[in-house]
């Protein structure tokens, strides 16, 4: 890991352009981490990196700092031939959308993850499965090449790390923790950073509120399974937390799935576990994820998809 990271900072001292992009729709972890990273090498080594996303950023995130420095893929020009591209926090390439043309034509590619990755795109990998966050590996980078951290840097790291570890309830060791205590030490203010993100538009909270009421449960009440129509999805801001985190508090509840309709024969499914690992049936569905966070995309029917969920939850 070491050398690894000190062979990107070196790459990152020889480009003239630089490139990065997390992935589609992005999360806490991906919009922040590639911010902080976009910021870090700005400061520290005088290059303006060009961040790109694909998808939506969901309204939570849009007033994280330096939040417009990050363009909609369209806004820019996707011919650029780079020096480096740096792929970060997208697990699958299918996951890096419209941004992808910019990694192909790059002349080095690097990836900073911490999502389990079976084909790999980056000439140089810094990929951690055990990190909490891809925040930390750029918090690690930061402290190994002795770059300056501002206020902005930091607060980004804390919200990518904050919001990926579900408010710290999926640490496995005290790394993300150091690490925030690190922050807060730096200045970072958690309670303003949880209000920066209280800013949801009202029909979204409204509609998560209604999709938790109309949950059904199964299996003895241990899986709670909620259902977002199409008609219903534009209102959605992000993928549904506040569903899975509302029905995941319900006693006897082990296991909460989230089915949202996103076009007509296109659900999005998100899946919790209290307990049990359950990444094992999001890639039965074509997806992934973390143990107990995992996800799946699949065309075809709501009534199919529900279907195939509870089947393969009857052995759970
Ligand atoms: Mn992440």
């Amino acid at each position: 890991m070491e050398n690894k990271i000190q062979e990107f900072l070196e790459r990152v001292r020889g480009a003239k352009s630089i490139a990065i992009m997390g992935h589609k729709n992005p999360d806490g972890d991906s919009l922040c981490s590639v911010l902080a990273l976009a910021h870090l090498i700005e400061e520290n080594f005088g290059v303006s990196p060009v961040c790109m996303y694909d998808g939506n950023i969901p309204e939570n995130l849009s007033e994280v700092p330096l939040r417009t420095r990050i363009k909609y893929f369209e806004r820019v020009d996707l011919s650029e031939v780079y020096d480096l591209a740096i792929v970060m926090d997208y697990g699958n390439p299918v996951h890096i959308g419209g941004p992808r043309p910019v990694v192909d034509n790059a002349k080095f590619v690097v990836e900073i993850d911490h999502h389990k990755n079976e084909n790999p795109i980056g000439q140089l990998c810094i990929n951690d499965d055990t990190a909490a966050a891809t925040a930390v590996i750029v918090y690690r980078i930061m402290r190994a090449g002795g770059l300056m951290m501002d206020s902005r840097t930091a607060d980004l790291l804390a919200l990518a790390i904050f919001t990926d570890t579900g408010n710290f309830k999926f640490v496995r060791n005290g790394d993300a923790l150091r690490i925030m205590a690190d922050l807060v030490d730096a200045g970072v203010n958690i309670r303003n950073l949880i209000e920066l993100m209280n800013n949801k538009p009202r029909k979204a909270v409204q509609l998560e509120a209604r999709t938790a009421a109309n949950a059904e449960f199964f299996y003895h009440g241990r899986l709670a399974l909620a259902t977002i129509q199409k008609k219903d999805y534009k209102y959605l801001d992000g993928r549904g937390e506040t569903v899975l985190s509302l029905l995941g508090q319900i006693s006897g509840v082990e296991y909460v799935v989230l089915l949202k309709e996103q076009k007509p024969e296109q659900i999005g499914i998100s899946i919790r576990s209290r307990k049990k690992p359950i990444d094992k049936i999001a890639v039965a569905l074509g997806g992934g994820g973390h143990e107990r966070a995992a996800g799946a995309i699949v065309r075809d029917t709501m009534e199919n998809v529900r279907a195939r969920v509870l089947e393969l939850f009857k052995g759970e």
